[in-house]
């Protein structure tokens, strides 16, 4: 923070981030508390009790940050080395750190960080590492990626992997005792130069720059060194070098100093997100049935209302009706919230609806040479060669008017799977919210993009 005006800026955004993050999580835990208790599946309530650790995690402003690397490249070493105790277990043999674990880590006494070691990604394989890695990724505000030496191939793979996570990430080149001519371009450069053109090489591209390559020596080899005692007598002794790790003590300060309020915010948000389509996707799924069902009836009492309803605007409005009575029953069904933001979108679907609707009329009105109105007008005056029209344009028009409830109901139900995240407080909005306010020179901004994949639908599907 170099100047103290938008530091306190970018402070007060910071609590707003969490206040914001805070009250969309509520919400969503108010969801789930609504959910008809006992239906609650054994994944919503690990949703469940993920979202209520993620609340606490902001209560307590408390941060998670995870190492991964290949075997013996320095993890459980440079977390050690960060909280200035041996605490995890180090060697030279593979598979000394065989679970992932955590160790508290509190720089300046306030801040409260997790750091989760890991097993190397090439110890365990295939399912299990995905599984663990992600498991893992999910929980932490901010990767590190240890490496040592030359990337590999694997190593490579592995970040652009991690990169999908959308989470930030520092390189960390561990053991730079033993590879003193490194430097922090020359390792960033090389792995520009193992890039290629495929979309996980430009994300990594885009989210790594020289900066967040951080260079350590967690726990430095012993040097060999002459001690020359006064009485002329030379000895070799065996002496440890002081750890390196300020460097990453620096950055990580640095970085959640700078954004860590609202990595943290956005970090909840993200897992928020998911637990309420899963909610929402569980909940649509047991209710497939009668929603159908439901749907279908209004269907027909959309398109028998405008079948037999002789005047043309009328139509419009009972249509309308119908949709906003079949809209209400739906989310009803659910147990789902129906906020404003859902309602207008679902209404710019009925508009749709009763565009074609009066499309219809006007349609039927050229094909049968009279609109419905005129044909009732016309066959009030018992004109009753008018009365086939006035059927068979009703029944074309009921049709599509049936048509358009049902069209109706699948947006409603799509909006309720997706559109709570958008709605107010809905963890989407929230995210936006903070990207909104979020300054350019962080790592977020970088991330933005991929915060936010699935945009409001501007349509309902058809
Ligand atoms: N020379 C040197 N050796 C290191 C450094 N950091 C870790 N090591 C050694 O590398 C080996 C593997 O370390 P460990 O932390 O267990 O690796 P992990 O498998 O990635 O957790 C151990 O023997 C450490 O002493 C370092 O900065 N310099
Ligand atoms: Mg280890």
């Amino acid at each position: 923070m170099s100047t103290s005006e938008p530091a306190k800026n970018s402070s007060a955004a910071a609590s707003l981030d969490l206040d914001r993050a805070r009250a969309s999580l509520q919400q969503s835990l108010s969801r789930y508390a609504v959910a008809k208790v006992g239906e609650i599946s054994p994944s919503l309530q690990s949703d469940l009790d993920t979202l209520a650790s993620t609340l606490a995690k902001l209560e307590q402003t408390n941060y998670s940050i995870a190492v991964f690397g290949l075997v013996s490249r320095g993890k459980s070493a440079v977390l050690n080395a960060l909280v200035g105790e041996k605490v995890l277990e180090t060697g030279p043999l593979n598979g000394v750190t065989r679970f992932p674990r955590s160790i508290r880590w509190s720089p300046d006494g306030i801040v409260q960080i997790d750091l989760i070691d890991t097993p190397g990604l090439d110890e365990i394989d295939g399912d299990a590492r995905a599984q663990m890695a992600a498991e893992v990724v999910r929980q932490a505000d901010l990767i590190l990626f240890i490496i040592a030496g030359d990337i590999t191939q694997l190593e490579y793979q592995s970040l652009c992997e991690l990169r999908q996570a959308q989470k930030p990430l520092l390189l960390v080149f561990n053991k730079a005792d033993l590879y003193p001519a490194q430097e922090q371009q020359t390792i960033y450069q090389q792995l520009q130069s193992l890039s290629g053109n495929n979309v996980s090489d430009e994300l990594l591209q885009r989210l790594l720059s020289a900066d967040e390559v951080v260079m350590v020596s967690a726990d430095p080899t012993p040097l060999q060194v002459r001690i020359e005692y006064p009485d002329g007598t030379k000895k070799f002794e065996w002496e440890k070098p002081a750890p390196q790790i300020a460097p990453l003590q620096q950055k990580i300060q640095e970085l959640l100093a700078r954004e860590g309020r609202s990595l943290l915010a956005i970090n909840a948000l993200v897992q928020a997100r998911s637990a309420e389509a899963n909610l929402a996707k569980s909940t649509l799924t047991r209710m497939q049935s009668e929603a159908n069902a439901l749907v279908w009836k209004f269907a027909q009492y959309k398109a028998i209302a405008v079948a037999v309803n002789p005047v043309a605007i009328f139509d419009v409005l009972g249509g309308i009706c119908v949709d906003l009575l079949l809209i209400r029953s739906l989310a009803k069904l659910y147990n789902l919230p129906m906020t404003k933001y859902e309602l207008s979108k679902l209404l710019s679907g009925i508009v749709f609806s009763s565009a074609s609707l009066l499309l219809g009329e006007l349609a039927t009105g050229v094909v049968f040479g009279v609109g419905k109105t005129a044909a009732l007008l016309i066959s009030s005056g018992v004109h009753w060669a008018a009365i086939p029209g006035y059927f068979g344009a009703g029944a074309i028009q009921g049709a599509i008017a049936g048509y358009g409830a049902y069209m109706v109901g699948k947006a409603t139900q799509t909006y309720l799977e997706q559109g709570c995240s958008w709605g107010q407080l809905g963890a989407n909005t929230v995210i936006q919210e903070i990207l909104d306010r979020v300054d350019d020179a962080t790592i977020i901004s970088r991330l933005r993009d991929e915060l936010l994949p699935t945009p409001t639908p501007e349509h309902p599907p058809g």
